[in-house]
């Protein structure tokens, strides 16, 4: 055997060690140090080494996490202590009995819980012996699970060794293999441009990537896991709760959530379960629930088991976000701008809590790629406040008579005809303001909250009002009157004068908002609002060319011209100029009013004490500032309020000022010129 120069062996050692540590700062803490190149650098020299010296490889090496040999099949393997299953609880009532039964049997008046987000992904338990990786297994039926080591060792957020001089001599951690929500829609990209097939949701993505038999592809798919307990420990005391047994795994480096709480008793526990729900949506993974787990080792000893789950523990769960059901039709809808959008009309069924009939299908592209035929049965979800959609078909119970969707050749509203530009996902109908659909949609925008804000007219009025011909564009409602509405189907004297009041009201607004309301194509709120500032009138608007439309900035190409368009089409002007007959004015710009803040951009985060968020908007836009939506590097300022979001921390990466509350409030006075005054 060759001699080994100490050096390499130490150099080996120490390049293990510090890629171990860099894995651990990017995987699990989310705060790196080196680059990604220094990292391949360093990754790189470890790799040289290992093929020159061949008998001082090892399996804990960081190089063996890119996969290794392809596996005929998985193993079967038996948790040496049986892996678990929760008792869920879908409601309030089951939780609060949970609680009683509990704090009855250790004789609590209000029991401790250590609480924590319920991860939707794959069980798994790794076992470590003095401190280093030996094998990992799934859950499987909870006695006996597979071995799926080879896969386990490319998830970067699981240590090969603990972070510890002084490990247990044998020890099983438990926790959850998930995928994050933004690498489950690039896999899925990547599946989609590949002609693969999609998967369904992240924990079908996290699932099937880890029962890979090729280890190579799941160091592919970015996998993540989060610890939540321990199984077998020997040769080291378990410290006395649950809470203290999470921080040690985080001490051992690995990743635990950082929602995780103490609370106590069934207050605690539900408030906890309210504040989980109303974050799930911005969580960078799916949870599908919460857990309750009694702190207290020795109480959870006390309680013990029933069958197959522990009486200790609740899984808490949110209301399901995916139901089937049958897509009984595919109907049309026109949108504002003509487009032609297909909507699933579904068999009710309740979903994440609500009874969902409709989803939406966007376009007909979309339909082939999911491969859907009317009467299929199929996959819903609905998550947060998101608009349902369906998510996939389910081939296995495709109806024999089950129909192929065509979309029509002639606007089902007006029988105008549809073009589907080349290039375009989507097909248009080519009614413009002839076709009533693209009518009543035009007109509801006009009188929205951020529009001309026409309180009380909503859609089923103004569906009334088009199909009894009372209004055919906007200008018409400055002409109606309480008799007239008096008669309509569901409207008394009362809501008739309410109405024709709020019109009225409404005649006198901004110039952004006229802008914004007449439904140009393009020119959402922002840019209305620096079409408004830049011209100061209607009439100098429209008759701007396009490149003084360009010289905004903000403004390209596709703004400018719908905006020329737009103004150059004889039933638009038509309109405007029935609609400043009927008295609608806006303020004529001030010479002398004060633009602190011009060319400043900002972005808002976490709620201020003093005023609302849309108040905040005004008082900057006010003093010639913009308020846009995500941080980046032009972004001058970010406003913080209470419990700021990820913002602040974008703020921090791109070196952006931050204000409190207070610095924002100065800031707006010295823009006003009242603090130099
Ligand atoms: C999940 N899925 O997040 C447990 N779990 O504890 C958490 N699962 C569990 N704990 C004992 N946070 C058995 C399962």
């Amino acid at each position: 055997m060759p001699q080994i120069s100490e050096p390499i062996t130490s150099r080996i050692t120490a390049l293990r060690k510090q890629l171990d540590y860099h894995n651990y700062l990017y995987y699990v803490l989310d705060a790196p140090e080196i680059s990604d190149a220094e990292y391949d650098t360093l990754f790189r020299q470890l790799q040289e080494l290992e093929r020159q010296h061949p008998e001082l490889d090892s399996s804990l090496s960081p190089t063996h996490r890119i996969g290794g040999a392809v596996a005929r099949g998985f193993k079967p393997v038996t948790h040496s202590l049986p892996m678990l299953s929760l008792n869920n609880a879908f409601s309030e009532d089951e939780v609060a009995a949970f609680d009683q039964r509990v704090s009855e049997a250790l004789g609590n008046a209000k029991t401790e819980y250590a609480v924590e987000p319920k991860f939707d992904g794959l069980a798994i338990s790794l076992l470590y012996i003095n401190g280093e990786f030996v094998s990992g297994a799934t859950r499987g039926d909870g006695d006996t699970g597979e071995d799926v080591s080879a896969n386990l060792r490319t998830v970067r957020a699981i240590p090969l060794r603990l972070f510890t001089e002084h490990p247990p001599e044998r020890l099983e951690v438990r926790g959850e293999v998930v995928m994050l929500k933004r690498d489950f829609e690039t896999l899925n990209a990547k599946q989609l441009a590949l002609e693969g097939k999609p998967f369904a949701n992240p924990r079908n993505a996290a699932a099937g990537s880890l029962r890979q038999l090729n280890p190579a592809i799941t160091a592919k798919r970015r996998l993540h896991f989060f610890a939540y307990g321990i199984g077998q420990c020997t040769g080291w005391q378990l410290p006395l709760t649950h809470a203290e047994i999470m921080n040690q795994l985080a001490t051992w480096h690995f990743p635990v959530t950082d929602m995780r709480q103490v609370v106590t008793g069934i207050d605690g526990l539900l408030s906890f379960y309210h504040r989980t729900a109303a974050l799930r949506a911005q969580l960078p993974f799916d949870i599908d629930g919460v857990v309750y787990k009694v702190n207290v080792i020795t109480q959870q000893q006390k309680l013990g088991f029933v069958s197959r789950a522990p009486r200790f523990a609740l899984a808490h769960k949110f209301p399901a976000e995916e139901a089937s059901t049958c897509l009984v039709s595919i109907e049309i809808q026109v949108g504002r701008t003509g487009a032609l959008t297909p909507v699933a009309h579904l068999e009710p069924v309740v979903v994440g809590g609500v009874t969902v009939t409709h989803a939406t299908l966007h376009n007909a592209d979309e339909i082939q790629r999911k491969n859907l035929k009317i009467g299929d049965w199929v996959i819903v979800r609905r998550a947060g406040d998101v608009i349902p959609e369906i998510v996939s078909v389910v081939l296995s119970r495709r109806p024999i008579d089950a129909q192929d969707f065509v979309m029509p050749k002639r606007c089902p509203v007006c029988g105008s005809h549809v073009v589907r530009l080349p290039g375009e996902a989507i097909a248009r109908c080519t009614g413009g303001l002839f076709c009533p659909a693209q009518r009543k949609q035009a007109l509801w925008h006009f009188a929205s909250r951020r529009a001309m804000y026409i309180d009380g007219l909503g859609d089923k009025l103004i569906e009334q009002l088009v199909d009894r011909g009372l209004v055919h564009d906007p200008a018409d409602l400055y002409t109606l009157t309480a008799t007239q509405l008096e008669v309509l189907p569901r409207m008394g004297e009362k809501s008739a004068r309410n109405i024709v009041t709020a019109i009225a009201h409404s005649r006198q607004t901004t110039l952004a908002r006229l802008v914004y309301a007449l439904g140009i194509r393009h020119v959402g709120e922002q840019t209305a609002k620096d079409l408004a500032q830049q011209f100061g009138s209607l009439s100098m608007l429209m008759s701007a060319d396009e490149p003084a439309l360009l010289a905004i900035p903000d403004v390209g190409p596709a703004v400018a011209c719908a905006v020329r368009e737009f103004f150059a089409e004889v039933h638009n002007r038509t309109v405007i100029d029935k609609l400043l007959a009927a008295g609608i004015s806006y303020p004529a710009p001030t010479a002398e009013k004060h633009m602190g803040l011009a060319g400043k951009t900002f972005v808002l985060t976490g709620s201020l004490t003093g005023m609302s968020r849309d108040q905040a908007r005004a008082a900057i836009e006010a003093y010639g500032g913009k308020v846009v939506g995500s941080v980046s590097k032009n972004t001058d300022y970010v406003v913080t309020g209470d419990a700021p979001g990820s913002k602040l921390q974008q703020a921090h990466a791109f070196n952006i000022t931050v204000l409190d509350e207070t610095q924002y409030l100065k800031l707006l006075e010295q823009a006003s010129g009242e603090f130099n005054a």
